[in-house]
């Protein structure tokens, strides 16, 4: 039975801003190849006064006493704002953008800890629904708790800081001003070529106000994905370009594996041959056991894929927005005469690198140049080629996965474990660190949704919050986040989230007392791993370059409700690992590794600028190689 307050007006259900907006969200749904789904799929939060009793009031009007037909917006407690936008980020991801969440936080500290998952998701082309409380739109009690004040306006809050890190800002002032806002919003969601963090900031007294709001709002909404075909001519320029390379390549991006279009991908590459590299989010787009799959690109790439990136006369990227380490911070491509093709939803990423620009879905793009490029297949030696630089790598993946490195493991060793422990359908998350760059190199792949890597912003302390996002997405996978002890000590807290929800996922925790990842990159440029090891101040050198800080963090894992296994050697890691896989509950394996490596041999350079004047001979002798590096960098015109 409805229990909203009729009113006169035929036709209008009087609600607060909050109740509105919980019933608006509930009813809509995103629809792609005529699958249907709840487009926001619940609500993470954490309630203060900015949000307590406004969409507050509404998440527990809706659980407890829903209107008739009203449907019901699940709502999750998280422990970190920041943390919960991560794991709304990585759900979405999962759910290849089709479904997202929402967040709700109170005003001031409560909303700005959602800017950095609000960045991240904009950056990673993931939607997400950011709702941060707002101060008082009637500016009476000004200045309340936690409220920014600004001399120059009072019409700026806190939350004037998501505009450059949104796709989409509003501010609800006034309640009807919700109408438009939340139909944008929804549109913004679900457009793959704009979406990214939406922003709907609500004042705390607007949350609370009640109006007449037309029936027809919370009428059942269905938001189409597109797959937007390519323009015939944009076609036919591409496909010349491709029928005259020689030596082609192509890359392929997340956008590939958004666009469902493996199956697409793999075909064209059984039809042409064309040789497959892949991005950090592209990896797992082809199978790693195709025969024309070369694996991670740049930087952070393998010298198979970077082999035939030098050399490539056409590059092909497909949904790749070319980061600085796909393009090895633009001295990837080396042949003079190479030109790019790109196919991308987004014409800012087609046009990348003076790129053949094809506007389009990913899938449907791939499909459309695998029929018109009929009869066209490389020649058979460039294919030989390929399947020896391949050979060649594996067999250097072989012996970074199996290195009986002593005393310490190397973290190459924990990783192959689990590439070869983890199976297809389960998936490993990472953001951060020394592991990202490993990963790219050597993990394997077998499908679409395995390597879940966030390398947009790589954030540190994204991989627990978004183990939970990914299992939350996909219950019957196992999801394993690999975290840092750096990353860890960021972000632990949704542990306790984890715990509560009942969900269950396995963290590996490799300690190394420090950044594996900038202590490395601080001694190749010169600064001689300064600050990037957690150690003691110590009394007589004042600097900390004493002991280890005496930290348990199994411990700390173990405080929240996590099971914790200790290991220390990769026999150990391998049954720990077993016995996490079939117990019901959340498991975090603790293992410590080698600080300085082994890791993969890199093949590429990554621009950090170096001093250009220093004191210290070890940042005089970077700046030296920095310049010989730098000349390999170019422009592609
Ligand atoms: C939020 C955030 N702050 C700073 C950085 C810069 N950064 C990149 S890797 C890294 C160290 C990571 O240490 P850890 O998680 O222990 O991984 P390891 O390098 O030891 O593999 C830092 C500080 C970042 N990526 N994210
Ligand atoms: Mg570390």
């Amino acid at each position: 039975m409805s229990n909203d307050a009729t009113t006169a007006a035929e036709g209008t259900r009087r609600l607060t801003v909050g109740q509105a907006l919980v019933r608006f969200l509930a009813s809509q749904y995103s629809e792609r190849d005529g699958v249907q789904q709840r487009l926001i799929a619940g609500a993470f939060g954490i309630f203060g006064h900015g949000n307590v009793a406004g969409v507050g009031q509404a998440l527990l009007q809706n659980e407890v006493e829903p209107a008739a037909g009203e449907d019901r917006l699940k709502y999750y407690l998280a422990r970190n704002e920041q943390g919960m936008v991560h794991a709304a980020v990585s759900y979405a991801r999962t759910r290849n953008r089709l479904q997202a969440f929402a967040c709700t936080a109170s005003i001031g500290p409560g909303s700005t800890n959602m800017i950095t998952g609000a960045a991240l998701a904009t950056i990673d082309r993931v939607p997400v629904l950011i709702l941060p409380s707002d101060i008082f739109a009637t500016r009476f009690p000004d200045p309340v708790l936690q409220q920014l004040e600004d001399p120059r306006s009072l019409d700026i809050s806190v939350n004037d800081a998501f505009k450059p890190v949104s796709r989409f800002w509003d501010r609800i002032n006034r309640p009807e001003q919700l109408i438009p806002s939340a139909l944008a919003a929804m549109r913004v969601l679900t457009d793959p070529a704009e979406t990214g963090a939406v922003t709907i900031c609500l004042p705390q007294d607007v949350q609370a106000e009640a109006y007449d709001w037309p029936l027809e709002l919370f009428r059942k909404r269905v938001w189409h994905v597109a797959r937007p075909a390519p323009e015939p001519a944009a076609l036919a320029r591409a496909v010349a370009i491709i029928r005259a390379a020689k030596k082609p390549l192509l890359v392929a991006g997340g956008g590939v594996i958004y666009s469902d279009g493996s199956a697409a991908l793999a075909a064209f590459a059984d039809a042409t041959g064309i040789p497959v590299a892949d991005t950090q989010a592209g990896k797992g787009a082809i199978s790693c056991e195709h025969p024309a799959s070369v694996g991670g690109i740049g930087s952070t790439g393998n010298d198979a894929a970077n082999a035939l990136a030098s050399d490539a006369d056409v590059v092909i990227g497909v949904g790749t927005r070319y980061s600085d380490f796909t393009t090895a911070s633009h001295t990837a491509f080396r042949n003079p005469d190479v030109r790019f093709v790109n196919l991308n939803l987004l014409a800012f990423d087609a046009a990348k690198n003076s790129a053949e620009m094809v506007v389009a879905d990913a899938r449907a793009g791939l499909e459309a140049l695998t029929a018109a490029l009929q009869g066209y297949r490389v020649v058979e030696s460039y294919s030989q080629r390929v399947a020896g630089l391949v050979a060649d790598w594996a067999r250097v993946t072989e012996e970074c996965f199996h290195r009986n490195a002593a005393p310490l493991p190397a973290q190459t060793e924990v990783l192959g474990a689990l590439n070869e422990l983890m199976g297809d359908d389960d998936i490993v998350i990472n953001a951060a660190g020394s592991m990202p760059g490993d990963l790219q190199a050597l993990w394997r792949a077998r499908s679409p949704k395995q390597y879940h890597l966030e390398y947009g912003y790589s954030c540190m302390g994204y991989e627990i919050p978004a183990a939970m996002g990914a299992k939350m997405a996909a219950p019957d996978s196992e999801v394993v986040a690999i975290v840092g002890d750096g990353s860890y000590q960021m972000l632990p807290q949704e542990i306790a989230t984890i715990v509560s929800e009942n969900l269950k996922v396995i963290i590996v925790l490799l300690q190394n007392h420090g950044f594996a990842s900038i202590g490395g990159l601080s001694e190749s440029r010169g600064s001689q791993r300064f600050g990037t090891s957690y150690r003691m101040r110590d009394g007589e050198s004042d600097r900390l370059d004493g002991g280890y800080v005496p930290l348990d963090l199994a411990a700390n894992a173990r405080s929240m409700g996590a099971d914790v296994l200790e290991v220390a050697t990769i026999e150990e890691f391998r049954d720990a690992y077993r016995k996490a896989a079939v117990s019901t509950r959340t498991t975090l394996i603790h293992i410590e590794t080698d600080l300085y490596g082994p890791n993969p041999p890199a093949s590429a350079w990554w621009d950090v600028p170096v001093s250009q004047s220093a004191r210290l001979e070890s940042t005089r002798q970077a700046h030296s190689e920095y310049l010989e590096h730098k000349k390999d960098q170019r422009h592609h015109l």
